[in-house]
């Protein structure tokens, strides 16, 4: 007895799995296990040798039993060590490094232009995408069936609303709930049924609105001529008649090319000036439908947002600010 004792002792030194243990088991305690075997020979004692006999038997089998059973402790806590260790964080390594995503050249150009206006004093309003045809046309002095409308090949949704096709309804949102003098800015998207490299059917258009008693035609160019040098740098600004039905004169403003500096190219049609938005001072009809008193006047502009951004980043076609191509997007970060 004492020699398997040893021997157990021995193999289970050894055991590192769950398989030892399993084998170790077999061989001493199992079916046919040698301490099993011992319990045999008792019938060959006499009764008082098999008593003590017995007795020690059942001690080495629970010795045995308690010494597996702490030996499984044992591997199965090593086991989850090791897994463990396997698992940790090596908090001294360098961290990765997270990509920093940009601001859209479109969304940029419009926060630009929105600094050099409320640097001179304007707010900021916005508008409704989904408008009334009424606000986007009617109410700016453009009745059903006046040949202006198809200036703007306009998205229906039904009969009176319609995708806006300009920024201006905001003129009339505003001074409907607003008492004069009003002073702001209007940036948004506007869609018209329109496809080429510079006309896309959704882009973004600025509008502008300063109504006050006293304010001249001056005052729009003094303003304008201001924003494009904040804009664009020293550049020749023209203002050249041109015919809008909510603005009396209208004017469209063009800048001397940025391409060819002036000398003429491909981009400017070979005139030297590129045609960057239109304004004009507000129609008197503007003015009576939102119920305005006769003392004030006011002037009016818009300019489209790609426009700015092509001319700035030298861009040559509109589609790619809505492509989101990544390569291009990265170039603005
Ligand atoms: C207007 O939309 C007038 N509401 C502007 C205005 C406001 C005049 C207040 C007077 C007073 P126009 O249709 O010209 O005007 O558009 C203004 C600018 O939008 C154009 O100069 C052009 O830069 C841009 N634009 C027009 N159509 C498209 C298009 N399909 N894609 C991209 N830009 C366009």
């Amino acid at each position: 007895m004492y020699y398997i004792k040893k021997e157990f002792e021995a193999a289970l030194k050894d055991a590192k799995t769950h398989e030892d243990l399993k084998q170790i088991k077999a061989s001493f305690i199992g079916k046919k296990g040698r301490v099993t075997e011992l319990f045999k020979q008792m019938s060959y004692l006499e009764d008082e040798q098999k008593k003590e006999f017995g007795k020690n038997i059942n001690q080495l089998k629970n010795y045995i039993e308690n010494s597996i059973k702490r030996k499984l402790d044992e591997i199965n806590e090593t086991i989850k060590r090791e897994s463990l260790d396997k698992e940790s964080i090596d908090i001294t390594l360098p961290a990765r490094k997270s990509a920093f995503g940009s601001i859209h050249p479109i969304t940029e150009t419009i926060i630009e232009i929105e600094d050099i206006f409320k640097s001179m004093g304007f707010d900021v309003e916005t508008g409704n995408e989904i408008e009334y045809d009424r606000y986007n046309f009617e109410m700016l002095n453009i009745p059903k069936e006046h040949p202006a409308r198809d200036m703007q090949d306009t998205f229906y949704i039904n009969d009176n609303v319609l995708l806006r096709t300009h920024t201006s309804p905001t003129q009339i949102r505003v001074m409907k709930e607003k008492k004069p003098p009003v002073m702001f800015i209007s940036p948004g998207k506007v869609y018209r049924r329109d496809s080429d490299i510079t006309h896309s059917p959704m882009f973004h258009q600025v509008e502008g609105l300063l109504v006050d008693r006293d304010v001249h035609f001056s005052d729009l160019k003094g303003v304008l001529s201001e924003f494009l040098r904040m804009y664009f740098g020293d550049v020749p600004v023209r203002f050249r008649p041109s015919y809008f039905p909510f603005t009396e004169p209208s004017a469209e403003v063009d800048i001397g090319c940025i391409i060819c500096k002036g000398k003429g190219c491909r981009v400017c049609s070979h005139t030297g000036f590129l045609e960057v938005l239109g304004c004009g001072m507000v129609h008197p009809n503007v003015l009576r439908n939102v119920e305005y008193p006769k003392e004030y006047s006011g002037f009016a502009f818009g300019l489209g947002v790609e426009r700015f951004a092509m001319l700035k980043h030298g861009i040559d076609n509109i589609k790619l600010f809505f492509e989101n191509d990544i390569r291009f997007l990265k170039q603005f970060s």
